[in-house]
């Protein structure tokens, strides 16, 4: 079996709950190891590129609201995005989040035991979880800098980034 890593998700239904403890143990019984975390406002940009291949699903503009959490608002309009590392990860991370509706996923699942469907029909499935190697690299490249990972699962090149305007404690 393949050492992979995967970008997992907590969504904004997911902070509004305060489940951010009791979906972290639940993925620790993988024991995985997380190798990137932070917190973040997602951009419409990123929301849009993130679920592009759902680009054309009547959905669409609802998921893309619903990842930037519009519906909820300040101070849950943010997601805490990890990258975990260890054998088998995709499988066995997606087996513990559960299946993409949360009214069919096993119960005992995260999207089972969290999950549900929105009067409007929004899957509100409270974590992403990537779905393949592929799509997890690039999901990760997509939210995560190089420097933000502690470890190098990727190429990376040097880039000299000249008169870059950039946020630093005054
Ligand atoms: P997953 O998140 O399990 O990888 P996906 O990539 O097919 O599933 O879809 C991404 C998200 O889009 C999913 O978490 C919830 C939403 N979604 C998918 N199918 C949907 C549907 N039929 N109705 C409403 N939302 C849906
Ligand atoms: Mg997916």
């Amino acid at each position: 079996m393949a050492i992979e890593q995967l970008l997992i998700l907590i969504k904004p239904d997911g902070v509004k709950k305060s489940l951010t403890g009791n979906i972290l143990t639940k993925l620790s019984e993988a024991r995985m190891v997380i190798i990137g975390s932070k917190t973040l406002k997602v951009s419409r940009e990123l929301a849009q590129t993130h679920y592009y291949q759902l680009k054309d699903k009547p959905f669409f503009g609802e998921l893309v609201d619903y990842i930037q959490g519009k519906i909820y608002g300040e101070p849950y309009d943010r997601v805490l995005a990890f990258v975990y590392q260890g054998e088998d990860a995709i499988a066995r991370m997606r087996k513990i989040a559960g299946a993409t509706n949360p009214e069919e996923a096993d119960p005992v699942s995260i999207r089972g035991a969290y999950g549900r469907i929105t009067t409007k029909g929004v899957y509100e499935n409270v974590v992403h979880c990537s779905s393949d190697p592929s799509e997890a690299e690039r999901e990760i490249k997509l939210w995560f800098n190089p420097e933000e990972i502690v470890k190098q699962i990727y190429p990376t090149k040097k880039v000299v980034i000249e008169k870059e305007e950039k946020e630093d404690w005054a």
